[in-house]
């Protein structure tokens, strides 16, 4: 071994100029012989650094993510740089469960804490692009069937229950789980670490919606005791708009370093929370109005069929699947759904509320420049999230949804 092999024996974290060495020694036959390759830094997640590497003389590329023990959000955030292992695996898995669905990933490397994956070129991040309004009528039937293949297929009602209980030691994630324990079910409503950020508009809000609600506080507290104990499938864990690449006709659907086996309904209720983000920024952004208008009914439609296709292939992938003789039945399979619903809109609120007032806030909401328009976007949001929260048994389909919204955004 020579000595520019040796260099990547030992964890570093790389700068750009080190990755197209570092991807010739560990993938000497990515790229061709005469290649020339550039690389740079392409990340602007809150854990990870990604960097994109190119040849100059073909249109190949190759992304390699690395992980840090120190966040980027926050240094004196560290975590375990097992996430790499486990965001690899679990995209090896859904590659079967959801093809096409997911990036291919070339290697991991435990030592370097790096993923060496497909470049999802011809896509953008879905977050980006709803910002600027664009529309994806394809999104709902898409991510439906990536989440339909993805929770269902890793549950007991299919899976075998002994390869499910192996699985799930592979997926035990403490350190980010932690995360989503604090920021999502914990700092939003007492914030005894003093990490949200608050407009200074809706500090009075905050503190009588969010930090004296007792009642509210009782459902957090149950939906986290759910979060903490209910190893229900493989869940991506952080299902937001920045986690789709997507174009016109396809998604890819990424970066699942905080999976682990929990509820269903937290990947689904992040979509929607996220979703109606989009519908936020437009609201307050955007000068057009007919373009404003198409953009805000499209979101609506979105979340709608969302929950609506996501039922009718639940049921039908669940009856065509179901391999427990106990569930088999029809009673059984709706009150599973139910329990998956209310879930879903439950997580929809913590995600909603959590993103306005907490630290890892979604560029969505907080780049609404005009102090009045973000401020009525964060109350409707704080609104709109308590009451997903408190009602979420009576979630049970598209509708229900659109319904709060308008009474909500009515409201404010
Ligand atoms: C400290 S990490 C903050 C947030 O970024 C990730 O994408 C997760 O959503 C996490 O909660
Ligand atoms: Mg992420």
């Amino acid at each position: 071994m020579n000595d520019n092999e040796q260099r990547f024996n030992t964890y570093f974290l790389m700068k750009a100029d080190d990755v197209p060495e570092y991807i010739n020694i560990k993938i000497p036959d990515f790229f061709d012989e005469k290649a020339e390759l550039v690389s740079e830094e392409i990340g602007d997640g809150n854990l990870n650094y990604i960097f994109r590497v190119s040849d100059k003389h073909s249109d190949k590329t190759i992304i390699v993510k690395q992980a840090a023990e120190e966040l980027r959000i926050s240094k004196e955030m560290k975590i375990s740089t097992d996430r790499g292992r486990i965001e690899s695996e679990i995209l090896s898995l859904q590659s079967r469960l959801a093809p096409g669905y997911v990036p291919q990933v070339f290697l991991y490397d435990e030592v370097m804490c790096t993923i060496c994956m497909e470049d999802m070129k011809g896509h953008e991040m879905m977050r980006t692009a709803l910002t600027q309004h664009k529309i994806f009528p394809r999104f709902a039937d898409q991510i439906t069937d990536y989440l339909v293949n993805t929770l269902l297929f890793t549950s007991d009602i299919i899976m075998s229950h002994k390869e499910k209980e192996k699985l799930t030691t592979r997926f035990v994630n403490p350190d980010l789980c932690e995360i989503t324990h604090d920021l999502v079910y914990t700092e939003p409503y007492n914030d005894f670490r003093g990490r949200n950020i608050i407009s200074p508009g809706i500090k009075d809000v905050v503190h009588m919606e969010l930090y004296n609600d007792t009642k509210l506080h009782l459902e957090v507290a149950k939906l986290k005791y759910d979060f903490l104990t209910n190893a229900q499938c493989l869940i991506h864990g952080d299902l937001h708009t920045g986690s789709v690449f997507i174009n016109d006709d396809h998604i890819f659907v990424f970066d699942p370093e905080f999976a682990f086996f929990g509820p269903a309904g937290y990947d689904i209720g992040n979509v929607i929370a996220n979703l109606f983000f989009a519908w936020c920024n437009c609201d307050a952004t955007e000068k057009d109005i007919h373009k404003r208008n198409e953009f805000c009914d499209h979101i609506l439609n979105t979340i709608r069929d969302i929950l609506d296709m996501f039922i009718i292939k639940f049921k039908k992938a669940y009856c065509e699947n179901v391999s427990d003789i106990s569930f088999e039945t029809d009673e059984y399979m709706d009150h599973y759904l139910s329990g998956i619903l209310s879930d879903t809109a439950g997580v929809a609120g913590l995600e909603t509320i959590r993103r306005t007032v907490g630290m890892a806030g979604v560029k969505d909401i907080r780049s609404i420049n005009d102090t009045d328009k973000r401020e009525r976007a964060e109350k409707i949001l704080i609104s709109l999230g308590k009451k997903y929260i408190m009602e979420r048994d009576s979630f049970k389909c598209g509708d229900d949804y659109i319904s709060a919204i308008k009474t909500t955004v009515n409201e404010l």
